[in-house]
């Protein structure tokens, strides 16, 4: 079969399901009726051809795609995911959401190691060979910060506010390294050992306290994401990755683990990383991402030309475990429908979700409602603040909401 007659089926086909869709979907791009069978539909001729261009070592892009993360100038430093740009569940790690207490230090993997000492059988040092001849995992995961996303708890936030501005310190990759249960057995743990100091090599000297549990659990020192080495801003040449914990715990550039039988009550889980509440006190290691879930399509600042179906998409995530249920409502939070949600479905991972939605005109409110697999559902704004206080630090993760108005443009939250 020659090029051409292969190429002219793949039209073909590809015109019929087009066709297909626009029976059952009621699209109309050029003024006719829905049921105009697409008469106007016409084979563009095929004169030119696009001359190619010769390959190259290192792909990129099309150029008439322009991703890009918002970079914050601020001395730490963030990096916001564009979640609007997304398909699917990962992230391209060259738009994974970055935070960096003190910089980006370039760490040379052949002076990289890992102590791992306290109380241990056998303190032991590892190389980032010694991590690597271990049999590896990998497993895909969300990371989020848990400063992400305090946009309309407190307040009308703005309403020019993207996808990427609101949540964009979240991030799927499939990362790929040694689980901690692993490295424990290799060391030897002893019995009285109930947390673990986890310590990053970089100038921000962070370091958590971390439930044993946990690394027995599905704790993972991960150096490879998304198929090739875990980039700097990640953590090259190696990561503490917790999945499900908040992302400061997710300690990057990890040279030092150390067991004992309290938390070591670091600044970063003391002065920071703690929830003030109501009534005067402080949620203190409060380490697991509740579930959450926010639409990217349609949002901030797309406009809506035309009436009809639509398709509404987002991700929703649950560090307890996966997704069980989105609900939808376009109606400012009077029904909810059920949403499908998008295989796969993993545990503490992006899933992303759908619903064709059918757009008369009116202005309305679109809003998405997460629960997890443990029954946990995704609280109201009022609900949080009524549960934290309005003091509340960290783990924003109230309903979002759009507001669409009859010309088609889309905001953030209620403003109707
Ligand atoms: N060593 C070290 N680990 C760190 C940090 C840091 O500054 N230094 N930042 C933490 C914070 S606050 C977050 S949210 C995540 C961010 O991970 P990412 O930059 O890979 O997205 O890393 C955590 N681990
Ligand atoms: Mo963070």
């Amino acid at each position: 079969m020659s090029d051409r007659s292969e190429h002219s089926i793949s039209r073909r086909t590809a015109l019929s399901g087009l066709i297909g869709g626009a029976g059952a979907l009621a699209f109309r791009s050029d003024g006719q009726d829905s049921d105009g069978q697409g008469q106007n539909v016409e084979r563009p001729e095929d004169t030119t051809r696009v001359p190619g261009e010769p390959a190259r070592p290192i792909g990129q892009r099309s150029p008439f795609e322009t991703p890009h993360r918002i970079v914050s100038t601020s001395p730490g430093g963030v990096s916001r995911s564009p979640l609007q740009d997304f398909r699917g569940i990962i992230t391209p790690s060259d738009l994974h959401y970055e935070r960096h207490h003190a910089g980006i230090p370039a760490i040379d993997p052949s002076r990289y190691s890992l102590l791992i000492h306290g109380m241990v059988e056998r303190p032991t040092v590892f190389t980032l060979d010694d991590l690597k001849r271990f049999p590896s995992v990998s497993r895909v995961h969300f990371l989020e910060c848990s400063g992400n996303g305090s946009p309309g708890l407190r307040g009308a936030p703005p309403a020019n506010r993207t996808p990427q501005e609101i949540d964009g310190l979240v991030s799927t990759s499939e990362w790929t390294g040694v689980p901690l249960a692993t490295l424990f057995n290799e060391v030897g743990v002893r019995a009285n050992a109930s947390w673990f100091l986890a310590e990053g090599m970089d100038a921000g000297a962070m370091g958590r306290s971390i439930p044993l549990e946990k690394g027995w659990d599905d704790a993972l020192i991960a150096y490879g994401q998304n198929g090739e080495a875990i980039r700097p801003e990640q953590g090259y040449p190696a990561r503490l990755l917790v999945p499900g914990y908040e992302g400061s715990a997710n300690v990057k550039w990890i040279r030092r683990m150390e067991l004992s039988d309290q938390p070591f009550m670091t600044r970063n889980e003391t002065s920071k990383y703690t929830d003030p509440l109501k009534g005067e006190r402080t949620r203190m290691f409060s380490l697991v991402m509740d579930a959450k879930s926010l639409i990217t399509y349609p949002s901030f600042p797309v406009r809506l030309n035309e009436r009809g179906w639509h398709g509404i998409t987002g991700v929703a995530w649950s560090g307890r475990g996966r997704i069980a249920r989105v609900e939808i409502s376009v109606d400012r939070g009077e029904t909810w429908r059920d949403a499908l949600l998008q295989e796969p479905i993993l545990s503490k991972c992006f899933t992303r979700f759908q619903l064709m939605w059918q757009w008369q005109g009116e202005t309305t409110v679109l809003m998405s409602r997460a629960t997890d697999e443990t029954g946990y559902v995704q609280p109201t704004a009022a609900a949080l603040r009524e549960a934290r206080g309005v003091g509340t630090r960290y783990h924003y993760n109230h309903i979002r909401a759009w507001t669409v108005s009859q010309d088609g443009t889309v905001e953030f939250g209620v403003r109707v």
